[in-house]
């Protein structure tokens, strides 16, 4: 079976998950749901970045040790990512052993290729970006992302030969066009590549929170190399080659877009610098803006994911996260436009759908569907097409698309039912084998919808699976089973999957919270 192995950014534990972290996690979700369906075998790795200041700080204001600190946060970050259908295979977190010993290796093989240098760093440092700048990043003197003033550093730090590795990146970004996307993204690491590239400091001296550099450790590893060689260590690098050979290099890193230089440059020098292949893959994703304001943990306006799950479990913040902004495009979210694509997409449209189709098999079949003998009609086609969309959209990473493809399909079912008009058929039993292939087909076209949908929305795919799919549904569908099915089944009827929100009100209770 073929494999995949996707990644998402690890997380600073010095605050909780918040709306934009939750989308990046969400969205590598239906990726590695997807693939799933698509039938590959599928290792999706998450974790915690444990090793940065401000993580140490924020435990130190709390009066709490950082390790156990640590501790309670990846309990705190797994119980959310839990709550949202996040299906990880892994988790790492930078403090643990696995991790160490990956990262003691990378480093003594950069080292061996005579990659590292002794050297004397003094200039800008954002603790929040836990990054060297320089003056020309400043704005105003204050670092663009975090509007904070960086700190000034002078200390003896190792260097890593960046430079060194210009013309290798540049070949191999020239020889994989398809190695960072979107197109926007790409074309930010290209002009940055044309501009040369400098060395860049690899170690903080005199510290003790973090991993500490094998050939010196009076320093620690700076906390971006250590972050970046989780991918690896996760999968054995450093400990378990078996396990490593098995599944590097990852197929797919999924991140945000301030964190592109990170990964399609320092990365992937490190990996040439260590020997390593590189990943096949970079996705950097947009941000989401909460109504129209940027959303950070150091703005200390963030919106907590759980809020929206806790009001309508995960699905429809799932939907409304891939569904409302296409993928690599920055987004916005508001309880206004949030409850009333609820209404719209799921509420009156597909949660409607599903209880009139169970209503009318119910009333007029007694809950029993037969394969109709002049089938498949009309809407056969339509799925297929919407499918089809449906798996291209997805295999692109344009999965704002490939859930508009399954609405498509369920939009063309609502036509479906009001030109056929089953209660008009029923009323006439010459005309019952009419009504039959109608109440099918629209309960068929029903089930391939939700298969589709089933990386987007896990939990209420299943259940609507459950509810029109009849024998032979499983909770683990694969993309075959969007295959058109001329068949019987029972219908089951059931509590409505979206309640109407009656009178959309604004916002809750604590919309914005500080962090
Ligand atoms: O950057 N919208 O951690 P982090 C969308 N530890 N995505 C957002 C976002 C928003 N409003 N805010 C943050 C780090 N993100 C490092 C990563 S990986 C080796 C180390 C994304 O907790 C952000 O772009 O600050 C990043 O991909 C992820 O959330 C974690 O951010």
């Amino acid at each position: 079976m073929a494999r995949y192995f996707l990644t998402t950014a690890i997380d600073y534990v010095n605050s909780r998950p918040h709306l934009g972290t939750a989308y990046e996690k969400i969205t590598a979700d239906v990726i590695a749901r997807y693939k799933r369906l698509s039938g590959f075998e599928t290792h999706f790795l998450m974790g915690n970045d444990e090793h940065s200041q401000n993580v140490y700080r924020r435990a130190r204001e709390l009066g709490e040790e950082p390790l156990a600190y640590c501790d309670r946060m990846a309990q705190e970050f797994r119980e959310v990512w839990a709550r949202l259908e996040i299906s990880f295979d892994d988790f790492i977190r930078t403090t643990e052993p696995r991790h160490r010993a990956g990262v003691t290796r990378m480093i003594e093989r950069m080292e061996a290729a005579g990659d590292l240098y002794e050297g004397f760093y003094e200039g800008p440092y954002c603790v929040s970006c836990e990054a060297f700048k320089q003056e020309k990043d400043l704005v105003d003197g204050l670092c663009p992302i975090h509007m904070t003033k960086p700190d000034w550093i002078r200390e003896k730090n190792h260097f890593f030969r960046l430079s060194k590795y210009q013309a290798r990146l540049q070949a191999h970004f020239d020889a994989h066009p398809e190695f960072l996307v979107p197109e926007v993204r790409r074309n930010e690491i290209l002009r940055l590549l044309e501009g040369g590239l400098e060395d860049i400091s690899i170690s903080r001296a005199g510290q003790h929170w973090g991993i500490p550099l094998p050939h010196d450790p009076s320093s620690v590893v700076y906390v971006w190399a250590d972050a970046l060689i989780n991918y690896a260590s996760a999968v054995g690098y450093g400990g378990d080659e078996q396990l490593f050979r098995a599944w590097w290099p990852a197929n797919l890193h999924v991140i945000g877009k301030d964190i592109t230089r990170f990964h399609c440059v320092i990365w992937p020098a490190m990996l040439m610098s260590a020997g390593l292949e590189l990943p096949r893959q970079v996705f950097g994703h947009g941000w989401v803006h909460f109504k129209g304001q940027k959303m950070s943990k150091s703005l200390g306006t963030v919106l907590e994911p759980l809020e929206a799950a806790d009001r309508f479990g995960p699905d429809p913040l799932r939907l409304y996260l891939v569904k409302e902004i296409p993928y690599g495009n920055d987004g916005d979210f508001s309880w206004e436009r949030f409850e009333e694509r609820y209404n719209v997409d799921l509420a009156n449209n597909l949660g409607n759908l599903v209880s009139r189709v169970a209503a009318m098999v119910d009333k007029y079949r007694n809950g029993v569907l037969v394969a109709p003998a002049a089938g498949p009609g009309r809407l056969a086609q339509v799925a297929a097409e919407a499918a089809a969309a449906y798996g291209t959209a997805m295999d692109g990473f344009a999965l704002h698309e490939g859930a508009a493809a399954a609405f498509r399909l369920i939009d063309a079912t609502n036509e479906y039912i009001a030109e056929t008009q089953p209660w008009a058929l029923a009323k006439d039993p010459g005309r019952s084998a009419e009504l039959d292939l109608a109440l099918h087909d629209a309960a068929e076209a029903v089930r391939v919808a939700a298969v589709l949908l089933q990386p987007i929305m896990p939990v209420s795919a299943v259940e609507i699976l459950r509810r029109v799919g009849g024998t032979g549904t499983t909770t683990e569908p694969r993309i075959a089973d969007a295959a058109w099915r001329n068949a019987a089944r029972t219908i089951i009827k059931g509590e409505p999957l979206w309640p109407r929100l009656e009178a959309p009100k604004s916002t809750p209770s604590q919309g914005a919270r500080q962090s």
